[in-house]
C-alpha cells in the first residue's frame, strides 16, 4: 500500500516520522480530562495505553473526542485481530502493538490494521459508521502501525521484523526488555547493546525506531541519538512526581501518615 497518500489521516504523522520524529505524550490512568490537559501543550501525538492502562472501550473512545485535533495512537491490549481492530474503531490514527517477537507476528499485526484486500480488519464501529463508512474508509484505510520489540527473542529477530512491509516504526519497550534480559530494574550493558542492535536493524531497513522514555530529558537525548519516536511525559510519573514535590515542601516523605 502506498505510504505517501495525502488523503490518509495518518499522513501528517508519517511525514513527521520521516522528518524530525514524533514526540509523544502517554496516558495510562484512564482519565479523559487528564489526557485532555496533558495533550494541550501540543505533542505530536497522544498514546492511550490499552495494555497496562486503566482505559475501557468507552473512555478510550471519549478520549479521542476530547483530544480533538491531537492525533491519538492506541497501544493495544495485545496483538490479536480484535484488539487491533477495536483500538482503531475508536478513531485512533494508529496502533502500537506490544510484545512482538517474530516477523510473522509483525505481518499479522499490519494485516489486522488494514481492511481487505490489504488485510483482514472488520468494518464497523460507532465512530466509523457515524462518520459515514465510505468517508472513514477513504481516510483511514492505512493507519499507522508500530510494533514493540521488548524481548530477547524480538531483538534476535529485529532485522526481519524491521523489513515487514507496511510497518511504520518499531518501538522498544525498555522495561519488558530488561525483564526479558534479566537485568530489571537496573538496565546493564546487555540492555544497551540490545537497544542499539534494534536501532541498527531499523536503520538498515530504512525504518524509524523509537523507544519508551521515562522523562522529557531522556526523550531529548534519545531523539538526538537517532531514535525517531520518544515519550516526553506520561501521566503516572507526572502526577506522582508532582504530588511528591509538593509534599517535600512540607517535609512529608512517602509513607508518612
Ligand atoms: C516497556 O518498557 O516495556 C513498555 O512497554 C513501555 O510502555
Ligand atoms: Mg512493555
Amino acid at each position: 500500500m502506498d505510504h505517501t497518500d495525502t488523503t490518509s489521516a495518518a499522513q501528517p504523522l508519517r511525514d513527521k516520522l520521516r522528518g524530525s520524529g514524533l514526540v509523544l505524550s502517554w496516558f495510562s490512568m484512564g482519565s479523559v480530562p487528564l489526557a485532555e490537559l496533558g495533550a494541550r501543550p501540543g505533542f505530536d501525538a497522544a498514546v492511550i495505553d490499552l495494555q497496562h492502562g486503566l482505559w475501557d472501550r468507552m473512555s478510550a473512545h471519549l478520549a479521542v473526542s476530547a483530544l480533538g485535533a491531537t492525533p491519538v495512537l492506541m497501544r493495544t491490549l495485545n496483538d490479536s485481530d480484535s484488539a487491533i481492530g477495536e483500538a482503531l474503531d475508536s478513531g485512533a490514527r494508529g496502533v502500537i502493538v506490544p510484545m512482538i517477537a517474530t516477523a510473522a507476528q509483525a505481518r499479522r499485526a499490519v494485516a489486522a490494521a488494514r481492511f481487505p484486500p490489504h488485510g483482514g480488519r472488520s468494518g464497523g464501529g460507532v465512530r466509523p459508521i457515524g462518520e459515514g463508512f465510505a468517508a472513514y474508509h477513504a481516510r483511514n484505510a492505512d493507519p499507522l502501525v508500530a510494533v514493540m520489540i521488548e524481548t530477547v527473542e524480538g531483538v534476535r529477530n529485529a532485522a526481519e521484523i524491521a523489513r515487514t512491509p507496511g510497518l511504520d516504526f518499531v518501538f522498544i519497550g525498555p522495561g519488558d526488555l530488561a525483564l526479558s534480559i534479566g537485568c530489571f530494574p537496573e538496565p546493564d550493558a546487555r540492555h544497551q547493546a540490545a537497544c542499539q542492535a534494534v536501532l541498527e536493524a531499523c536503520d538498515a531497513a530504512g525504518l524509524a525506531c523509537g523507544l519508551f522514555t521515562f522523562s522529557a530529558e531522556l526523550a531529548r537525548t534519545r531523539l538526538d541519538s537517532g531514535y525517531k519516536v520518544v515519550v516526553a511525559a506520561n501521566d503516572i510519573d507526572i502526577v506522582a512526581t508532582g504530588f511528591a514535590r509538593a509534599a517535600e515542601v512540607f517535609g512529608v516523605k512517602a509513607g508518612d501518615g
